[in-house]
């Protein structure tokens, strides 16, 4: 990899990063229109997966993968509208940040069951097959997602035809407070894959190289028409589930322990020893990621509050032969 391209990885977490946090400090005013869910400490596994996507590969996010929406392309300032609720937002003010999606890059908005959107993931892949289109479909879940039926209806129709599509499980070790043991009882979630008759591949989420490397294997895998690959990694949410949460089911020593893996330091020691200018990097790269921050923060303040009757906007197609 060249320098540029490792510099550019790491922008992309430090950028997801401050994003989040700015996210959850205005929250905290009272300035945001619904719930805030944040993947710090998780960064590594959206960037890593979204950066070896292709632009017209789709993703299916959930609550906590903001570093998705932002590798694959949406416009921060319109993503920090969705935020406040506002117009220039993808719903258009009509939602929380959790529901708009991003037609036009690729991301569709995540629906408030978790792991519905499995299903819809499996079902883009299956019209990339018939089409004959060289595009993947990637879907984003947590661990306790994966109980649900919905999750398990996805993976074996996907397994059945072979899909290019690829299932992210992001193990963060609790479903807001229900721990690992009381979720599966298998080893690891990814373990499931056999019985759907694709490759299940278990790696840390914290290790942005270990990430790139499981999906260069799982999207040639799919490219080359052999179907989905359930990739789980293993991370870890420094936050509570959400920001009222605070998480008193873990324990301060636990913490601690996966803050000492962090995916951002971690980066930086490996620039450490490839022996490039890290100080410099950090406060370049810093520099840029608040400045996206603070002008997606400026956009979304200006942006209207959307009126009354634009709540009606966007409910139905405009029937056939009518209008256009
Ligand atoms: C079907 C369904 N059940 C419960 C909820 C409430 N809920 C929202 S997020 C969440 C925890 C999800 O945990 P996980 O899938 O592991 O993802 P994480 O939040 O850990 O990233 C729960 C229980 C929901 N949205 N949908």
């Amino acid at each position: 990899m060249t320098e540029q391209k490792e510099r550019e990885l790491y922008f992309w977490m430090v950028l997801v990063r401050e994003f989040e946090a700015r996210v959850a400090a205005l929250d905290k005013q009272g300035k945001l229109a619904g719930g805030v869910y944040s993947g710090r400490g998780q960064e590594a596994a959206t960037v890593g997966v979204c950066h070896a996507l292709r632009p017209d590969d789709w993703v299916f996010p959930l609550h906590r993968d903001m570093g998705a929406y932002l590798v694959k392309g949406a416009d921060p300032n319109r993503l920090m509208a969705q935020i406040f609720g506002r117009r220039d937002g993808f719903s258009k003010g009509k939602d929380s940040y959790l529901h708009g999606g991003d037609l036009a890059h690729g991301i569709f908005g995540a629906t408030s069951m978790l792991a519905a959107t499995l299903p819809v993931a499996a079902g883009m892949a299956y019209k990339f097959r018939m089409k004959n289109e060289d595009r993947l479909a990637v879907a984003f879940f947590g661990e306790g997602a994966s109980s649900r039926g919905d999750a398990h209806e996805a993976m074996n129709f996907a397994g059945v035809h072979k899909l290019p599509v690829i299932f992210v499980c992001e193990n963060n070790f609790y479903a807001y407070s229900t721990p690992n043991e009381l979720q599966f009882a298998v080893e690891n979630v990814a373990d499931r894959a056999a019985g759907y008759g694709f490759k299940g591949e278990v790696a840390s989420g914290n290790d942005l190289h270990t990430v790139m490397n499981v999906m260069q294997k799982a999207t040639d895998r799919a490219r080359r028409g052999e179907g989905p690959t359930f990739i789980e990694l293993k991370t870890y949410r420094y936050h509570g589930h959400s920001e009222h949460d605070r998480a008193a089911y873990r324990t301060e020593e636990e913490l601690v322990t996966w803050e000492s893996r962090d995916p951002i330091e971690l980066w930086e020691h490996y620039m450490d020893k490839r022996k490039y200018d890290l100080p410099a990097i950090q406060a370049e790269t810093l520099a840029r990621a608040r400045k996206v921050v603070e002008d997606a923060v400026a956009f979304a303040e200006a942006s209207p509050e959307p009126t009354g009757p634009e709540a009606m906007d966007d409910l139905y197609a405009t029937p056939v032969g009518e209008g256009r």
